[in-house]
Protein backbone atom coordinates (compact mmCIF):
# COMPACT_ATOMS: atom_id res chain seq x y z
CA UNK A 1 0.00 0.00 0.00
CA UNK A 2 0.83 3.61 -0.27
CA UNK A 3 1.68 3.52 3.65
CA UNK A 4 3.39 0.56 3.46
CA UNK A 5 5.80 2.23 0.59
CA UNK A 6 6.27 5.76 2.56
CA UNK A 7 7.33 3.35 5.41
CA UNK A 8 9.64 1.26 3.68
CA UNK A 9 11.89 4.29 2.46
CA UNK A 10 11.67 5.83 5.54
CA UNK A 11 13.11 2.50 7.33
CA UNK A 12 15.72 2.38 4.82
CA UNK A 13 16.69 5.98 5.07
CA UNK A 14 16.98 5.53 8.65
CA UNK A 15 19.09 2.53 8.13
CA UNK A 16 21.35 4.37 5.82
CA UNK A 17 21.34 7.72 7.69
CA UNK A 18 24.54 10.00 7.36
CA UNK A 19 25.67 7.74 4.57
CA UNK A 20 22.69 9.09 2.41
CA UNK A 21 21.45 12.05 0.86
CA UNK A 22 18.47 12.48 -1.21
CA UNK A 23 18.07 15.58 -3.78
CA UNK A 24 14.67 16.14 -5.22
CA UNK A 25 14.29 18.71 -8.17
CA UNK A 26 10.84 21.14 -7.87
CA UNK A 27 8.98 19.18 -11.15
CA UNK A 28 9.25 15.99 -9.13
CA UNK A 29 5.75 14.17 -7.72
CA UNK A 30 4.91 15.24 -4.56
CA UNK A 31 4.79 12.07 -2.99
CA UNK A 32 9.23 11.69 -4.26
CA UNK A 33 9.83 15.48 -2.64
CA UNK A 34 8.22 14.14 0.60
CA UNK A 35 11.38 11.93 0.71
CA UNK A 36 13.82 14.29 -0.32
CA UNK A 37 16.67 15.75 1.90
CA UNK A 38 16.57 19.29 -0.10
CA UNK A 39 14.73 20.18 -3.25
CA UNK A 40 15.65 22.95 -5.26
CA UNK A 41 16.00 23.75 -8.94
CA UNK A 42 19.11 22.91 -11.03
CA UNK A 43 21.30 25.73 -10.18
CA UNK A 44 20.80 25.18 -5.85
CA UNK A 45 20.74 21.33 -6.45
CA UNK A 46 24.30 21.86 -8.20
CA UNK A 47 25.65 23.87 -5.53
CA UNK A 48 24.15 21.30 -2.86
CA UNK A 49 26.01 18.18 -4.17
CA UNK A 50 29.10 20.20 -4.35
CA UNK A 51 28.88 20.76 -0.90
CA UNK A 52 27.63 17.43 0.16
CA UNK A 53 31.13 16.41 1.69
CA UNK A 54 30.18 13.37 4.14
CA UNK A 55 27.29 11.52 2.02
CA UNK A 56 28.49 8.57 0.58
CA UNK A 57 25.65 7.97 -1.89
CA UNK A 58 23.45 10.71 -3.31
CA UNK A 59 20.14 9.41 -5.11
CA UNK A 60 18.86 12.05 -7.09
CA UNK A 61 15.25 12.36 -7.84
CA UNK A 62 15.43 14.73 -11.20
CA UNK A 63 16.65 13.65 -14.96
CA UNK A 64 20.11 12.89 -16.05
CA UNK A 65 21.74 15.52 -16.99
CA UNK A 66 21.62 17.01 -13.19
CA UNK A 67 23.04 13.71 -11.76
CA UNK A 68 25.49 14.19 -14.64
CA UNK A 69 26.29 17.52 -13.03
CA UNK A 70 26.01 16.31 -9.11
CA UNK A 71 28.96 13.78 -10.13
CA UNK A 72 30.62 15.99 -11.48
CA UNK A 73 30.59 18.13 -8.84
CA UNK A 74 31.17 15.69 -5.87
CA UNK A 75 34.07 13.83 -5.09
CA UNK A 76 35.55 11.05 -6.37
CA UNK A 77 34.46 8.43 -3.89
CA UNK A 78 30.77 9.72 -3.83
CA UNK A 79 28.17 7.76 -5.64
CA UNK A 80 25.42 9.64 -7.30
CA UNK A 81 22.41 7.35 -8.49
CA UNK A 82 19.81 8.34 -10.86
CA UNK A 83 16.61 6.29 -9.84
CA UNK A 84 15.32 5.43 -13.51
CA UNK A 85 17.85 5.42 -16.34
CA UNK A 86 15.41 6.43 -18.35
CA UNK A 87 14.36 10.00 -16.88
CA UNK A 88 16.40 12.29 -19.74
CA UNK A 89 15.45 15.53 -21.08
CA UNK A 90 14.19 15.85 -24.30
CA UNK A 91 15.78 19.18 -24.81
CA UNK A 92 19.04 17.66 -23.43
CA UNK A 93 18.87 14.98 -26.04
CA UNK A 94 18.30 17.60 -28.81
CA UNK A 95 22.46 18.43 -28.99
CA UNK A 96 24.18 15.33 -29.47
CA UNK A 97 28.20 16.27 -29.29
CA UNK A 98 28.78 14.85 -32.67
CA UNK A 99 26.49 17.48 -34.30
CA UNK A 100 27.89 20.33 -32.16
CA UNK A 101 31.39 19.68 -33.48
CA UNK A 102 29.72 20.07 -36.90
CA UNK A 103 28.14 23.46 -36.04
CA UNK A 104 31.21 24.83 -34.10
CA UNK A 105 33.53 23.99 -37.73
CA UNK A 106 31.23 25.99 -39.66
CA UNK A 107 30.23 29.13 -37.24
CA UNK A 108 33.92 29.07 -36.85
CA UNK A 109 34.87 29.11 -40.53
CA UNK A 110 32.17 31.90 -40.78
CA UNK A 111 32.91 33.91 -38.20
CA UNK A 112 36.14 33.41 -37.19
CA UNK A 113 36.94 33.45 -33.37
CA UNK A 114 34.79 35.90 -32.38
CA UNK A 115 32.01 32.95 -30.83
CA UNK A 116 32.05 32.04 -27.11
CA UNK A 117 29.97 28.95 -26.67
CA UNK A 118 27.48 29.07 -23.54
CA UNK A 119 25.34 26.22 -22.77
CA UNK A 120 22.31 25.66 -20.71
CA UNK A 121 22.53 23.08 -17.75
CA UNK A 122 19.92 21.35 -19.19
CA UNK A 123 22.37 19.72 -21.85
CA UNK A 124 24.57 16.23 -21.39
CA UNK A 125 27.79 16.49 -19.89
CA UNK A 126 29.86 16.10 -22.89
CA UNK A 127 28.20 19.16 -23.94
CA UNK A 128 29.27 20.95 -21.50
CA UNK A 129 32.89 19.22 -21.90
CA UNK A 130 32.86 20.65 -25.26
CA UNK A 131 31.64 24.27 -24.56
CA UNK A 132 34.39 23.87 -21.77
CA UNK A 133 37.27 22.70 -23.65
CA UNK A 134 36.28 26.06 -25.98
CA UNK A 135 36.61 28.65 -23.19
CA UNK A 136 33.21 28.98 -22.29
CA UNK A 137 30.63 28.30 -19.93
CA UNK A 138 27.33 26.70 -18.90
CA UNK A 139 23.95 28.79 -17.45
CA UNK A 140 20.96 28.30 -15.63
CA UNK A 141 17.66 30.23 -15.77
CA UNK A 142 18.41 32.26 -12.69
CA UNK A 143 21.96 33.23 -13.82
CA UNK A 144 21.00 33.88 -17.25
CA UNK A 145 21.65 37.50 -17.53
CA UNK A 146 25.11 37.65 -15.55
CA UNK A 147 26.45 34.89 -17.99
CA UNK A 148 25.42 36.36 -21.41
CA UNK A 149 26.76 39.95 -20.11
CA UNK A 150 30.38 38.13 -19.04
CA UNK A 151 30.01 35.91 -23.04
CA UNK A 152 28.96 39.17 -24.57
CA UNK A 153 31.80 40.90 -22.85
CA UNK A 154 34.34 38.38 -23.58
CA UNK A 155 33.39 38.09 -27.65
CA UNK A 156 31.17 39.25 -30.10
CA UNK A 157 29.08 36.30 -30.58
CA UNK A 158 27.48 33.26 -28.43
CA UNK A 159 26.53 30.03 -29.37
CA UNK A 160 23.88 29.49 -27.18
CA UNK A 161 23.42 25.55 -26.44
CA UNK A 162 20.43 23.80 -26.56
CA UNK A 163 16.81 25.78 -26.06
CA UNK A 164 16.60 28.30 -28.29
CA UNK A 165 13.75 29.66 -26.23
CA UNK A 166 15.86 30.37 -23.36
CA UNK A 167 19.10 31.56 -25.33
CA UNK A 168 16.18 34.14 -27.03
CA UNK A 169 13.96 35.82 -24.41
CA UNK A 170 17.83 36.20 -22.68
CA UNK A 171 19.31 38.32 -25.88
CA UNK A 172 16.19 40.37 -25.98
CA UNK A 173 16.51 41.17 -22.37
CA UNK A 174 19.64 42.58 -23.76
CA UNK A 175 18.67 44.40 -26.36
CA UNK A 176 19.78 42.70 -29.13
CA UNK A 177 17.49 43.01 -31.98
CA UNK A 178 15.59 39.57 -33.08
CA UNK A 179 17.20 39.41 -36.39
CA UNK A 180 20.76 39.28 -35.10
CA UNK A 181 19.79 36.42 -33.92
CA UNK A 182 20.05 32.72 -35.95
CA UNK A 183 19.20 29.88 -35.89
CA UNK A 184 21.52 26.37 -36.24
CA UNK A 185 19.19 23.83 -37.59
CA UNK A 186 21.73 20.70 -36.80
CA UNK A 187 19.65 18.37 -39.24
CA UNK A 188 19.87 20.07 -42.37
CA UNK A 189 22.92 21.74 -40.85
CA UNK A 190 22.16 25.34 -42.10
CA UNK A 191 21.45 28.45 -40.09
CA UNK A 192 17.88 29.91 -40.63
CA UNK A 193 16.96 33.46 -39.49
CA UNK A 194 12.93 33.22 -38.54
CA UNK A 195 12.97 37.16 -37.57
CA UNK A 196 15.43 38.67 -40.58
CA UNK A 197 18.57 38.79 -41.50
CA UNK A 198 21.19 40.44 -39.71
CA UNK A 199 24.65 39.82 -38.30
CA UNK A 200 24.22 37.44 -36.11
CA UNK A 201 25.36 38.15 -32.36
CA UNK A 202 23.61 35.40 -30.85
CA UNK A 203 23.44 31.59 -33.03
CA UNK A 204 20.86 29.55 -31.03
CA UNK A 205 20.68 26.20 -30.93
CA UNK A 206 17.39 24.39 -32.45
CA UNK A 207 16.40 22.62 -29.34
CA UNK A 208 13.67 23.16 -26.80
CA UNK A 209 11.58 22.11 -24.21
CA UNK A 210 8.55 19.97 -24.57
CA UNK A 211 6.38 21.12 -21.72
CA UNK A 212 7.49 25.18 -21.96
CA UNK A 213 6.77 25.72 -25.61
CA UNK A 214 3.04 24.02 -24.78
CA UNK A 215 2.23 27.78 -23.29
CA UNK A 216 1.49 29.75 -26.58
CA UNK A 217 0.01 33.58 -26.40
CA UNK A 218 -3.30 32.31 -27.04
CA UNK A 219 -3.62 30.96 -23.37
CA UNK A 220 -2.41 34.04 -22.39
CA UNK A 221 -5.29 35.97 -23.94
CA UNK A 222 -7.75 33.37 -22.78
CA UNK A 223 -6.65 33.31 -18.71
CA UNK A 224 -7.18 37.17 -19.00
CA UNK A 225 -10.57 37.11 -20.24
CA UNK A 226 -11.04 34.35 -17.67
CA UNK A 227 -9.98 35.72 -14.39
CA UNK A 228 -9.72 39.80 -15.04
CA UNK A 229 -6.59 40.99 -13.03
CA UNK A 230 -4.83 37.77 -13.60
CA UNK A 231 -0.69 38.00 -13.69
CA UNK A 232 0.81 35.74 -16.52
CA UNK A 233 4.33 34.41 -14.81
CA UNK A 234 6.59 32.34 -17.39
CA UNK A 235 9.28 30.21 -17.19
CA UNK A 236 12.20 31.74 -19.82
CA UNK A 237 12.25 28.24 -21.59
CA UNK A 238 8.92 29.52 -23.28
CA UNK A 239 8.67 31.11 -26.85
CA UNK A 240 9.44 34.51 -27.29
CA UNK A 241 5.85 35.37 -28.10
CA UNK A 242 4.85 33.62 -24.84
CA UNK A 243 7.05 35.53 -22.54
CA UNK A 244 6.41 38.95 -24.07
CA UNK A 245 2.85 38.70 -23.17
CA UNK A 246 3.44 37.75 -19.56
CA UNK A 247 3.74 40.08 -16.95
CA UNK A 248 6.82 38.49 -15.42
CA UNK A 249 9.13 35.87 -16.37
CA UNK A 250 11.91 33.88 -14.68
CA UNK A 251 13.96 31.10 -13.52
CA UNK A 252 11.96 28.09 -11.11
CA UNK A 253 13.54 30.46 -8.16
CA UNK A 254 11.95 33.74 -9.36
CA UNK A 255 8.61 31.70 -9.98
CA UNK A 256 8.47 30.09 -6.66
CA UNK A 257 9.42 34.24 -4.52
CA UNK A 258 7.19 35.87 -6.69
CA UNK A 259 4.46 33.65 -5.53
CA UNK A 260 5.73 33.95 -2.05
CA UNK A 261 6.05 37.52 -1.74
CA UNK A 262 2.38 38.05 -3.32
CA UNK A 263 0.18 39.37 -1.12
CA UNK A 264 -2.93 37.33 -0.64
CA UNK A 265 -5.73 37.31 -2.99
CA UNK A 266 -3.18 37.92 -5.72
CA UNK A 267 -4.34 36.06 -9.02
CA UNK A 268 -1.65 33.79 -10.87
CA UNK A 269 -1.33 32.46 -14.08
CA UNK A 270 1.55 30.21 -14.07
CA UNK A 271 3.90 28.60 -16.93
CA UNK A 272 5.71 26.30 -16.26
CA UNK A 273 5.95 22.09 -14.92
CA UNK A 274 2.64 21.31 -13.84
CA UNK A 275 3.69 19.65 -10.22
CA UNK A 276 5.67 22.58 -9.69
CA UNK A 277 2.55 24.64 -10.47
CA UNK A 278 0.21 22.64 -8.53
CA UNK A 279 2.78 22.65 -5.37
CA UNK A 280 2.64 26.28 -5.39
CA UNK A 281 -1.41 26.09 -5.40
CA UNK A 282 -1.56 23.70 -2.43
CA UNK A 283 1.15 25.82 -0.51
CA UNK A 284 -0.36 28.66 -0.98
CA UNK A 285 -4.36 28.61 -0.52
CA UNK A 286 -4.39 32.42 0.18
CA UNK A 287 -3.98 33.32 -3.70
CA UNK A 288 -5.40 31.97 -7.08
CA UNK A 289 -3.61 29.99 -8.42
CA UNK A 290 -4.00 28.05 -12.32
CA UNK A 291 -1.89 26.79 -14.71
CA UNK A 292 -1.55 28.68 -17.93
CA UNK A 293 -2.54 25.89 -19.64
CA UNK A 294 -4.91 23.67 -18.13
CA UNK A 295 -4.03 20.95 -20.60
CA UNK A 296 -0.54 20.47 -19.75
CA UNK A 297 0.87 17.12 -18.67
CA UNK A 298 3.83 17.21 -16.17
CA UNK A 299 7.50 16.52 -17.35
CA UNK A 300 7.51 13.17 -18.13
CA UNK A 301 10.88 12.37 -17.62
CA UNK A 302 11.12 14.28 -14.36
CA UNK A 303 7.54 11.91 -13.55
CA UNK A 304 9.81 8.63 -14.33
CA UNK A 305 11.16 8.98 -10.68
CA UNK A 306 8.36 7.35 -8.17
CA UNK A 307 8.44 5.73 -4.73
CA UNK A 308 8.87 2.25 -6.45
CA UNK A 309 11.99 3.68 -8.23
CA UNK A 310 13.55 5.25 -5.09
CA UNK A 311 12.69 2.38 -2.59
CA UNK A 312 14.33 -0.07 -5.20
CA UNK A 313 17.78 2.08 -5.64
CA UNK A 314 18.01 2.47 -1.38
CA UNK A 315 17.35 -1.03 -1.30
CA UNK A 316 20.13 -1.70 -3.23
CA UNK A 317 22.47 0.78 -1.85
CA UNK A 318 21.47 -1.33 1.40
CA UNK A 319 22.08 -4.86 -0.30
CA UNK A 320 25.61 -3.76 -1.28
CA UNK A 321 24.81 -3.61 -5.12
CA UNK A 322 23.87 -0.06 -5.82
CA UNK A 323 22.47 0.29 -9.79
CA UNK A 324 21.81 3.28 -11.84
CA UNK A 325 25.30 5.00 -11.08
CA UNK A 326 25.91 7.87 -12.47
CA UNK A 327 29.50 8.13 -13.65
CA UNK A 328 30.74 10.99 -15.87
CA UNK A 329 34.01 9.73 -17.83
CA UNK A 330 36.86 11.52 -16.31
CA UNK A 331 38.60 13.52 -19.15
CA UNK A 332 34.61 14.74 -20.32
CA UNK A 333 33.98 15.47 -16.54
CA UNK A 334 37.22 17.57 -15.82
CA UNK A 335 36.24 19.97 -19.36
CA UNK A 336 32.70 19.94 -17.89
CA UNK A 337 33.94 21.39 -14.55
CA UNK A 338 35.88 24.01 -16.35
CA UNK A 339 32.40 25.15 -17.45
CA UNK A 340 30.53 24.76 -14.55
CA UNK A 341 33.49 26.19 -12.44
CA UNK A 342 33.62 29.78 -14.46
CA UNK A 343 29.49 29.86 -14.17
CA UNK A 344 29.63 29.16 -10.62
CA UNK A 345 32.29 31.50 -10.07
CA UNK A 346 30.45 34.69 -12.13
CA UNK A 347 27.11 33.84 -10.53
O1 LIG B 1 14.34 21.54 -16.44
C1 LIG B 1 13.92 22.67 -16.44
O2 LIG B 1 13.08 23.02 -17.25
C2 LIG B 1 14.37 23.63 -15.43
C3 LIG B 1 13.85 24.98 -15.47
C4 LIG B 1 15.26 23.28 -14.53
C5 LIG B 1 15.84 24.15 -13.52
O3 LIG B 1 15.86 23.74 -12.35
O4 LIG B 1 16.31 25.26 -13.83
FE1 LIG C 1 13.84 18.80 -19.89
FE2 LIG C 1 11.75 20.42 -20.21
FE3 LIG C 1 11.56 18.28 -18.61
FE4 LIG C 1 13.06 20.38 -17.89
S1 LIG C 1 10.85 20.35 -18.15
S2 LIG C 1 13.62 18.22 -17.73
S3 LIG C 1 13.87 21.04 -19.90
S4 LIG C 1 11.91 18.28 -20.88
Amino acid sequence: SSEELDERIRAAKRALDKDLVILGHHYQRDDVIAHSDHRGDSLQLARIAASLDSARYIVFCGVHFMAETADILTASEQIVILPDQNAGCSMADMADDQEVEECWEMITNLYGDSIIPVTYVNSTAAIKSFVGQHGGLTITSSNAEKIFAYALQAKRRILFLPDQHLGRNTAVKFGIPLNEMCVYNPQQMNLEFPYGKGDPRVILWKGHCSVHTKFEPRHVHEVRAKYPGIRVLVHPECMHETVQLADENGSTDFIIKAVRNAPPGTKWAIGTEHNLVNRLKQEHPEQLIVSLNEMICPCLTMNRIDRPHLLWSLDNILTGKPQNIIMVPPDTARWAKAAIDRMLQIS
